[in-house]
Formats: structure tokens, C-alpha cells, sequence
């Protein structure tokens, strides 16, 4: 097969797939909270294996909960090219940050399948485990484990703010496999994600051609100070730890700032116990994110927040504990799969420009073991991680047609 310009996707029905899937967890808002392992998320992964199985594709569950849709290719002893993302979704998360990416890949398969395209290589849809690191940390810990980043027992020991474990949650869901967790050759991956940042809608880009994902470095810090009464405890003789832990926020953020254009800080949570307006907070709990594509800036920022930390704590006379529950380096992407995607993204004539993903997202962990990259399509401005996440359907349809050829050439269409 030659001319490739008419080996599209149906962008119509991939459209109706979100909406359906959107769904499922649907907030009023018209967002999605469908938190990884939570009874809707079970919906979720029930809703997708039906469709996958009825697009004629086996799928497996290992022993993290990933999905595998396999397509089987004309010789299925080759390693498979795997195309995925995460249907799990932030507490107030939209309906296409990591769906958009599964669902595109299964419209992949579907359109093969009505064009009678037969590949080489097997195809896989994934669905990745706990991309989003929200209701376990770290981020990304099931394509971390496939990738051998972090052990099966790691991972299944890590613990939810009610104290479920992943393991028990996994099971309780019925998604704890039985498949062995990555150790298997793959072919390629590539991953469809919306871009969650304002460049190429702003610019007026259709696709983003991802050349590299930023390194992220997660902390989770206690404060410990001493709890006394809010009227009769004079200032002086006070260990508040929220006190610290404001002074933290501070921090944070001027590390971030001092990084700038392209270094970012964010303090996500912070819990004050035992939170009674009339006493005194003898304990804080509080998570930090930094981001940076450079790791050296990485750790000039890791080392402003360890010194910073300890002299606002000393002042006021609390003890902390300052744990890194998360890292990675900055990841740059295989030059061939990154090619290929713009060879798929020139085919149709879409503009494109080079870009670093502010996100992290399981290529940056499949990248260790396969050739790998990632597609981007614009959000509407440049929102994520929020309920009106919002993208165009020209943009999906545009993404998911770049997926499709990029996939092609490395699963190979027999004629
Ligand atoms: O935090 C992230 O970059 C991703 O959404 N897990
Ligand atoms: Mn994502
Ligand atoms: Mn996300």
C-alpha cells in the first residue's frame, strides 16, 4: 500500500468513544473524577475491555491492573507496538488528559480493522495503572514497574490517604492480574496526549511533536510542632506547624520562581491536624512537585528546599521529616519515533512544531525500554487537570490520525 493519505481515523466516532467514556466518573461540572482503583474506574476498565473485545482484540491484565488490547499482527511472535496512556483521572480532572490516548489508540485499531490493514507486528492498547499519582504516589508507578523502575511489591505496598493499599485496591476491583509485569520485548510505544499546557493552541500549531519529557522531583514533608490552646498560648512560646508550613508554601514557591521561565513549583496538598479552628496545629502534612527539563536546575531546587526547609523549621522550632517519594530525569525521546511522528504529522499536512512535555506520562518510563514518543494535540486554553479541560474534534481526529501512521511504520501494513 503506497498512498497512505486516505488511511484516516474516524474522528467522529472517536469523539463519541470520549463522551461515552466521560461518562463514567462525570462530574456536573462536566468534568471526570474517576480515580485509579475506585468503583468507577472498574467501570471504566470494564467499558474499555468490552469495546476492545469487540474490535476484535484479546486482552490481558498483568499484576499491576495494566491493560493490554492485543491486535495480533501477520506474524505474532514479533514484539508489539504499544499505543497508550491512562483512563485513571484527576479528583476534579477533565475528560481527555490520558483518555485520549487510550480511546485514540483503540480508534486506531478500529479503523484498521474497517480499511483491512493487516500489520506486521501486533498492535497493543494500553491502559496504564495510577498514571496520575493522586491517589498514590508516585506518578506513573505501573509503567515505572514495566519499565523496571519500581518492584511489583513497591508498588503494591503504596498507601491511599484512608490507608488502602494499591494491592488491596487492585484486587478488591478485581484487576489484579495475572500476567507477569513488563520483562517482554516491545517493538515501540507511542502516546497520544493533549499537550495540558497553552503553547500550541496559542501558536496555532495542530500537533505537538514531542521531543522530550521534563524531569520531576516529589516530596512529601511532616511537620511536627505541638498543639496548645489558640487564646492562652502567647506567640513566643507557639510551635504551629502550619506556621512552618505556610512559610514552606512561600518557599516552594519562590524556588520555582527563581527558575523561571521554564522551572515550576506547586505545594498540591497540605492537611494541618487536628484542625480545630481553636487549637494551635502541633503537625502539618504537605506534598511539594518540581519540574525542570534541565536535572542539574532539578537539583539546584531539590537544595534550596532542603536548606530552606530546615532554617524555617528551626525558627520556630518544629522537627520535619523530608521524604522524596518521586523522581525522575529528564527523558528525551527515541529520534526515529519522534520522525515518524512527524512524517505522519507532513502526510496530512498538519502544522507542527518541536515541544517539551511540562506533564510526565508513562512514555517517560516506556522510553527506557523501547523506542518512544509522544503526540500532542492543543487544549482549549491550555487547561488540564480541571474540570473544563476541553479539546476540538479536529484536534483528535488530528492526533489520532498522526498515532495511527506513526504506529504503521513501526508495526509495518502488509500489503
Ligand atoms: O503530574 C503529571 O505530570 C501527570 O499528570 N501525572
Ligand atoms: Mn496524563
Ligand atoms: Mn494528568
Amino acid at each position: 500500500m503506497s498512498d497512505l493519505s486516505n488511511v484516516r481515523v474516524n474522528g467522529v466516532r472517536l469523539w463519541d468513544t470520549l463522551m461515552e467514556m466521560g461518562k463514567i466518573g462525570g462530574t456536573p461540572k462536566g468534568g471526570c473524577k474517576r480515580l485509579t482503583l475506585t468503583d468507577v474506574d472498574k467501570e471504566g476498565r470494564e467499558l474499555f475491555k468490552r469495546w476492545c473485545e469487540a474490535a476484535g482484540c484479546t486482552v490481558k491484565v498483568d499484576e499491576m491492573g495494566n491493560m493490554f488490547a492485543r491486535r495480533a499482527g501477520e506474524d505474532d511472535s514479533l514484539p508489539p507496538v504499544i499505543l497508550g496512556s491512562h483512563l485513571d483521572t484527576q479528583p476534579t480532572g477533565g475528560k481527555f488528559d490520558g483518555v485520549l490516548g487510550v480511546l485514540g489508540a483503540l480508534e486506531v485499531v478500529r479503523s484498521l480493522n474497517d480499511l483491512g490493514i493487516r500489520t506486521r507486528h501486533p498492535i497493543e492498547v494500553a491502559n496504564w495503572t495510577n498514571e496520575e499519582g493522586s491517589r498514590y504516589a508516585p506518578a506513573m508507578v505501573s509503567s515505572g514497574v514495566f519499565a523496571g523502575v519500581y518492584t511489583k511489591e513497591f508498588a503494591h505496598a503504596r498507601v491511599d490517604q484512608d490507608g488502602k493499599t494499591l494491592g488491596e485496591e487492585l484486587a478488591r476491583i478485581g484487576f489484579k492480574g495475572t500476567e507477569p509485569v513488563g520483562g517482554r520485548p516491545v517493538h515501540a510505544y507511542f502516546e497520544l496526549h493533549i499537550e495540558q499546557g497553552p503553547i500550541l493552541e496559542a501558536e496555532g500549531y495542530d500537533v505537538g511533536i514531542v521531543t522530550h519529557g521534563q524531569g520531576q522531583r516529589w516530596y512529601e514533608i511532616r511537620l511536627t510542632g505541638f498543639e496548645s490552646h489558640a487564646g492562652s498560648t502567647p506567640m513566643p512560646r507557639r510551635k504551629d506547624a502550619l506556621l512552618g508550613a505556610a512559610r514552606i508554601v512561600e518557599l516552594v514557591n519562590k524556588i520555582g520562581l527563581s527558575k523561571a521561565p521554564l522551572g515550576v513549583s506547586t505545594v498540591g496538598m497540605l492537611n494541618p491536624y487536628p484542625g480545630s479552628r481553636n487549637v494551635i496545629p502541633g503537625e502539618a502534612f504537605m506534598t511539594v512537585d518540581f519540574r525542570h527539563p534541565l536535572d542539574e536546575t532539578l537539583s539546584e531546587m531539590d537544595a534550596a528546599l532542603k536548606a530552606g526547609v530546615e532554617e524555617i523549621t528551626k525558627a520556630i522550632g518544629l522537627t520535619y521529616d523530608l521524604e522524596q517519594v518521586f523522581y525522575y530525569a529528564p527523558v528525551p525521546f527515541d529520534p526515529a519515533c519522534v520522525e515518524a511522528v512527524r512524517r505522519g504529522a507532513d502526510r496530512f499536512g498538519y502544522s507542527h512544531r518541536d515541544i517539551v512535555s511540562g506533564a510526565g506520562h508513562d512514555a517517560c518510563y516506556m522510553a527506557r525500554i523501547t523506542p518512544t514518543s509522544m503526540i500532542f494535540t492543543p487544549c482549549v486554553d491550555g487547561v488540564s487537570h480541571n474540570e473544563s479541560e476541553d479539546i476540538k474534534l479536529e484536534w483528535s481526529t488530528a492526533g489520532a490520525n498522526v498515532l495511527m501512521h506513526a504506529a504503521l511504520e513501526k508495526a509495518e501494513i502488509v500489503a
